[in-house]
């Protein structure tokens, strides 16, 4: 469901800021929410994301130098940022959203996919920023399947997801797992993907919610630590799995049945890290399970497992917070809503619920009110539908 506003938007800013050009197209690249398997992905365990139709429009037209330029409409102010594909390509601060493209132009080229010209770029999203939606992955997406069409890379949209995550990792520093580039390259409209993210083997699920609707609610949260907890919450689940390696014959903490775990969970003697490996496995088995009551019809044990998801992401995992608990622990209260917990990496960012229709005024009123009478600022509510990958629109 492509917004024709958004893409008029991007289209004219392009001829605003570069001039007229006839070969400019125009792109879109989702967002993504996470219905259940949290902080599993680089634990070789199970995720549940699906794409959104809210995402990243994008206009680009190739040069006939080596000049790379980017604008964003959304920040404006930041103005165009010009690079040259002659130059070594690296992160900088003063680059700011533009590491993002940058990255995964530097990512194929790693693969030896050179681009022979250079491009202009426009972007224009309407996912709420830094709100756990993936942004990022979607712009990295993006780029990525804007590079494929104006060079002719022979890359498939899982390979989009796996440069995408690779310049994440390693041009800006976020050791991020694979769940996030693959929901945005890899979705499918009304369905969700259930992706195991020890060999990439996945099945698309359908979403059926008769009478009921998914709702983001964005904590907005303006300060997020997100890149070093994050990469610490890994560290920390890379030496549990070291440590358990040595007396087991697994590849990653998604390998261990929840009975394998209570078996041998005393050999991580130091108790929160105890708590951060129990959290991986709990919670892909729990993902697990979701996809099975899902498939058959039991929405409320679907629900009860996002409350559990939450639960452990707050007590064991701690990745959550005041703002975040807030709005999950609110909505339980509420009658109607089937499930709420925190999705994506945490520590701000949104929460997803899944309401009926009847109870969703309710629910956005009085989890609203409850929030800003406790944290002393607005949530914003949205009703997200499950849209597909990036196109050419
Ligand atoms: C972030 C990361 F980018 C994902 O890879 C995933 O680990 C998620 O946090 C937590 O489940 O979105």
């Amino acid at each position: 469901m492509i917004d024709q506003e958004m893409k008029k938007a991007v289209l004219d800013s392009f001829e605003k800021v570069y001039g007229k050009n006839e070969n400019v197209k125009a792109y879109f690249a989702p967002g993504r929410v996470n219905l259940i398997g949290e902080h599993t992905d680089y634990n070789g365990g199970h995720v549940f994301p699906c794409a959104l139709t809210i995402g990243t429009y994008g206009a680009a037209a190739k040069r006939n130098d080596k000049k790379v330029r980017f604008y964003s409409v959304n920040q404006e102010k930041f103005g165009v940022y010009e690079a040259n594909l002659e130059d070594a390509l690296n992160p900088s601060e003063a680059a700011g959203w533009v590491n993002y493209p940058l990255g995964v132009i530097w990512a194929f080229e790693k693969r030896g996919m050179k681009l022979d010209a250079g491009f202009d770029m426009v972007i224009y999203g309407n996912i709420p920023n830094g709100s756990g939606l993936s942004s990022s992955a979607s712009l990295e997406v993006l780029t990525g399947f804007i590079l494929r069409d104006l060079y002719g890379f022979d890359v498939t949209n899982q390979d989009l997801a796996l440069i995408g995550q690779y310049s994440e990792n390693n041009f800006n520093g976020c050791n991020c797992g694979i769940m996030d580039q693959f929901a945005v390259a890899m979705g499918k409209e009304n369905n969700a993907i259930f992706l195991d993210t020890a060999d990439l083997s996945f099945e698309y699920a359908p979403i059926k919610l008769d009478g009921a609707k998914i709702i983001v609610a964005n904590t907005n949260k303006k300060h997020k630590l997100t890149d070093s907890q994050y990469n610490a919450r890994r560290s920390m689940c890379e030496e549990a799995l070291s440590i358990l390696q040595k007396k087991l014959d697994i590849k990653g903490l998604g390998d261990l049945s929840i009975e394998e775990f209570e078996a041998n969970k005393g050999l991580l003697t130091d108790p929160d890290m105890q708590k951060k490996a129990k959290h991986a496995v709990y919670e892909n088995q729990r993902t697990i399970e979701a996809v099975k009551v899902l498939k058959d019809g039991d929405i409320a044990r679907f629900g009860e497992l996002m409350r559990q998801s939450h639960e452990s992401l707050r007590d064991d995992y701690d990745v959550t917070g005041v703002e975040l608990d807030t709005l999950a622990e609110e909505a339980w209260k509420i009658p109607g809503v089937i499930g709420s917990r925190m999705t994506g990496g945490g520590f701000g960012g949104c929460t997803v619920s899944i309401v009926k229709d009847e109870a969703i005024e309710n629910f956005k009123k009085t989890v609203g009110e409850n929030y800003l009478k406790k944290i002393g600022y607005e949530a914003t509510f949205y009703t997200v539908e499950i849209g597909a990958g990036p196109e050419v629109i």
